[in-house]
């Protein structure tokens, strides 16, 4: 059952949603899929670490190893979570508001990114791109590779206009009243996106779009770099933020409980589409050409953008704690243990926060400036995103089809006990590789470097001091291997193969204990168009000074093909 809202239920004619949940599965599927194919060259990467060198087996399929991470962090980082978020983010928020969203407009954002991702495909797979998953220039790939990521950018920023357009329709028919929670939520996510995406779009279509198609000859890195993280920073929220929605208005019920707090959700939304913007140049700190001062204020941003998270983290811990109590558990922990752990959706998206506290700690030791010094571009930094957006948000959205699915095709769970099962796999082996990772950072071991090519006994003379951590790399990319084919076998199973339910699976929309009505910090939170012009005001004000510079001393050079 979801939240009765207004009178818009009972005067509205009813829909019959089959469109619309066709629509979501086929995003569901289109993510998914992407993600198996990354998911499963990860554990080639992790054994890489741990001196076990698969690719010259490999060689009809992959010519490199970083072809392979190329198809990896493009597949997993953009695919995946763009196909996924650009459904949930519609999908949910008409079924809370009861309307019907613009199918054209739907359809276009799913059409946009499915042909951008095949011609990435194309151009991945046939090794003309290998170019990691930033492009950065003069790294050169094909135009196959940017106009590709150029309409799948351009395909996630257009479900802004369906929520945009299904609030209107709603605050029309309901005046004076706040926008429901799901829909204030995805509609913060995509208007951050809006501004994020600026810069990653701009940097394809002046820079990267025309010099790949040799209309212009040379590239200026350093402009190219900028303008990603203007983009690559705010991209971890949009991977983020439907996770939290997920957090926030559907565990507490399927926990057994409520959301503590309506208005602090709202809080945290407003907040991260406010902090996100202005701090990508943390990716930069150790970059040349920035000054000192500017990169010591983007420090102190940084941890401003983890406050929205401290919120989220009080939030649904007491929103846990009192499903827990009210299932009966008591004492300290006992309200934890109490928690509905046979559900394979609450035991995915617990464990996935659990995760994350590790995520944003490791985090904000990356945003010091002088700690980013030790473990910048070593494996610490992806054991750091394996957390974050690797576990806290894709086993999120695995946790999120275990009800969807059912929800979306009548169709029960595959198997309750294989999904449960690829859950604590990916909890666990993700836990060891993660920790692996971030210790042999500490070793200064490089990220992005195909150790396993040396010969033994130089690996041994250049890694072996960090040998335990990379063997344990490998054992939690060994482990990864079991908990994706688990995973695909109750996702496929389900959409396919799983018994046809006699009760129909309703969306778990939760209940408040502190709803919004009456609360002026709500009441100021409902203007989300002007705290957007506020951010991209305070997003030029944190740029300019860095693009500047740039600008009046432009460096020109000539693409380069290094694999
Ligand atoms: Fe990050 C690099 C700083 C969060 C992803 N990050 C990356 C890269 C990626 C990434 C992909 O400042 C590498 C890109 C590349 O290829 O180079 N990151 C931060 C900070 C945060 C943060 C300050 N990152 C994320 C999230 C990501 C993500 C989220 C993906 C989804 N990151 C950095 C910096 C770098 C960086 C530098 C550059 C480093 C370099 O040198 O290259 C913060 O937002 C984190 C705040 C989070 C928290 C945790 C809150 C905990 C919660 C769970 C609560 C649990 C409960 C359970 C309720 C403060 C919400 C209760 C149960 C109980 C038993 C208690
Ligand atoms: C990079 C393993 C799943 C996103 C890497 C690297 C390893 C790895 C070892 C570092 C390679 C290097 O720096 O040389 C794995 C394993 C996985 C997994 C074992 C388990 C199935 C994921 C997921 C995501 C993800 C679920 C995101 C949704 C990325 C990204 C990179 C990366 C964005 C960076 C690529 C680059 O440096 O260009 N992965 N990964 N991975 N992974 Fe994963
Ligand atoms: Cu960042």
């Amino acid at each position: 059952m979801s939240v009765v809202i207004g009178a818009e239920r009972d005067s509205a004619p009813a829909i019959a949603w089959a469109a619309q949940k066709r629509l979501m599965s086929l995003f569901l599927i289109g993510g998914f899929s992407a993600l198996m194919i990354g998911a499963a060259i990860g554990p080639l990467q992790a054994l890489n670490y741990a001196d076990v060198n698969a690719y010259p087996f490999l060689r009809p399929v992959l010519q490199s190893y970083y072809e392979g991470l190329t198809i990896h962090g493009v597949l997993n980082a953009y695919v995946f979570t763009f196909f996924v978020t650009s459904g949930l983010l519609v999908y949910l928020p008409a079924r809370e508001l009861e309307l019907e969203p613009n199918m054209p407009i739907w359809w276009t954002s799913f059409g946009l990114m499915t042909i951008g991702a095949v011609m990435l495909l194309y151009a991945m797979f046939d090794n003309s791109s290998s170019v990691l998953w930033t492009f950065y220039p003069p790294l050169k790939g094909s135009p196959y590779f940017y106009f590709g990521m150029t309409l799948l950018t351009l395909g996630s920023m257009v479900p802004l206009a369906a929520v945009m357009d299904l609030r209107t329709r709603w605050k029309r028919a309901n005046p004076g009243k706040l926008t429901p929670l799901v829909t204030y939520m995805s509609a913060a996510t995509l208007l951050m996106w809006l501004l994020a995406a600026l810069g990653a779009a701009a940097e394809l279509i002046v820079q990267l779009d025309p010099w790949s198609l040799g209309l212009t000859k040379h590239v200026d890195p350093i402009i190219g770099r900028t303008l990603f993280w203007w983009t690559g920073h705010p991209i971890v929220y949009f991977w983020l933020m439907p996770a939290y929605v997920s957090w926030y208005a559907f565990l507490p019920r399927e926990a057994g409980g409520k959301l503590v707090s309506d208005p602090m959700a709202r809080l945290t939304f407003a907040l991260l589409l406010i902090f996100s913007m202005p701090v990508g140049t943390h990716h930069q700190l150790q970059d040349p050409g920035i000054a000192p001062v500017i990169k010591a204020i983007i420090a102190g941003l940084t941890l401003s953008v983890a406050l929205p998270s401290l919120i989220t983290a009080f939030t649904l811990g007491l929103s846990l704690e009192y499903a827990g109590r009210r299932r009966g558990g008591r004492g300290w922990i006992g309200w934890f243990t109490a928690l509905p752990w046979k559900n394979p959706s609450v035991a995915a998206q617990v464990l996935a926060m659990i995760t994350f506290i590790f995520g944003g700690a490791g985090g904000i030791v990356n945003g010091s400036f002088q700690l980013d010094n030790i473990v910048h571009n070593t494996t610490w930094i992806p054991g750091h995103f394996h957390i974050t957006v690797g576990t806290a948000v894709t086993m999120t959205f695995m946790g999120l089809s275990f009800w969807m699915i059912p929800h979306l095709t009548g169709r029960a769970l595959f198997s309750r006990k294989l999904a449960l099962i690829s859950i604590w796999l990916w909890f666990i082996g993700m836990s060891v590789f993660s920790l692996g990772m971030h210790w042999a950072g500490l070793f200064g071991v490089p990220r992005r470097a195909w150790v396993s090519e040396l010969p033994h006994s130089e690996y041994m003379h250049v890694y072996g001091v960090a040998h335990f951590p990379l063997i344990l790399v490998g054992v939690g990319g060994v482990i990864l291997w079991g908990a994706t084919a688990a995973f695909y076998v109750v996702f496929f199973g389900s959409l396919f193969g799983g018994k046809r339910n006699e009760t129909p699976v309703h969306i778990p929309f939760t209940e408040f204990l502190a709803g919004p009505e009456g609360s002026r910090l709500a009441g100021i939170l409902e203007y989300l168009w002007p705290i957007t012009g506020l951010t991209f005001l305070v997003t030029l004000a944190a740029y300019l000074p860095v693009l500047i510079p740039f600008f009046q001393h432009q460096t020109f050079a000539p693409g380069w093909m290094v694999w």
